[in-house]
């Protein structure tokens, strides 16, 4: 198995909801540095849609995507006060997928929370096209509780791609199924020497 790495967004914009509140300062959200991208919220305001996208992915052609992590280092200017509203995948320009926001309260010092993990597609099936288009991403939106006042702060926002890339074989090789990709024979097309690429595509109804 293998990963993209942390990767961070190439492109940040608020999504214009409503009378909801626009994030400022959009370029901080990508480095752990304690410069953040905020929206000072009033009691229950929440924030825009923070849309992060062009993440340079470059996920091998053929590789099977497993798994999409997304780390958020945030906290909160006041305790008790800020939650998460929306954080979800954006696949193609649109919010898609499972949204993992959770009711959780920020904690007003920086902590990066993990949202989906190395084997968690968020309900999607995903290829590496979609992947690596500049058009995949993530939405982030927060809120803030009916109590007051209080400012969520996003240190950095990152995303990790683990995909499972194509195995080649030589003909007459032991295949370990387990541990390389093929069980069974070698059909002799090529003769002795050849090179097969062997995919297994079995997830989700794909093949
Ligand atoms: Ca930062």
């Amino acid at each position: 198995m293998a990963n993209t790495g942390v990767l961070v967004s190439g492109s940040q914009a608020n999504d214009g909801t409503g009378l909801a509140i626009a994030w400022v300062n959009l370029g901080n959200v990508n480095a752990s540095d304690n410069t953040y991208t905020t929206a000072p919220l009033a009691a229950a305001q929440s924030t825009q849609g923070l849309l992060l996208t062009n993440f340079g992915a470059a996920v091998p052609t053929d590789s099977l995507i497993q798994g999409v992590e997304v780390l958020i280092e945030r906290s909160a200017t006041v305790a008790s006060r800020i939650t998460d509203l929306t954080v979800q995948l954006i696949v193609g320009g649109t919010p898609s997928g499972d949204d993992k926001g959770l009711a959780a309260f920020w904690p007003t010092t920086d902590a990066v929370r993990v949202y989906g993990a190395a084997s968690d597609l968020w309900g999607l099936s995903l290829t590496e096209a979609d992947v690596n288009a500049s058009s995949f991403g993530l939405k982030v939106r927060a809120q803030c509780s009916i109590l007051g006042a209080a400012t969520p702060q996003l240190d950095r926002v990152a995303l990790r791609i683990t995909y499972e890339a194509p195995v080649t074989g030589t003909l007459g090789a032991t295949l370990n199924p387990v541990t390389a990709d093929f069980a069974g024979a070698v059909p002799a097309v090529g003769g002795a020497g050849s090179i097969y690429r062997v995919m297994y595509r079995c997830r989700r109804g794909r093949n």
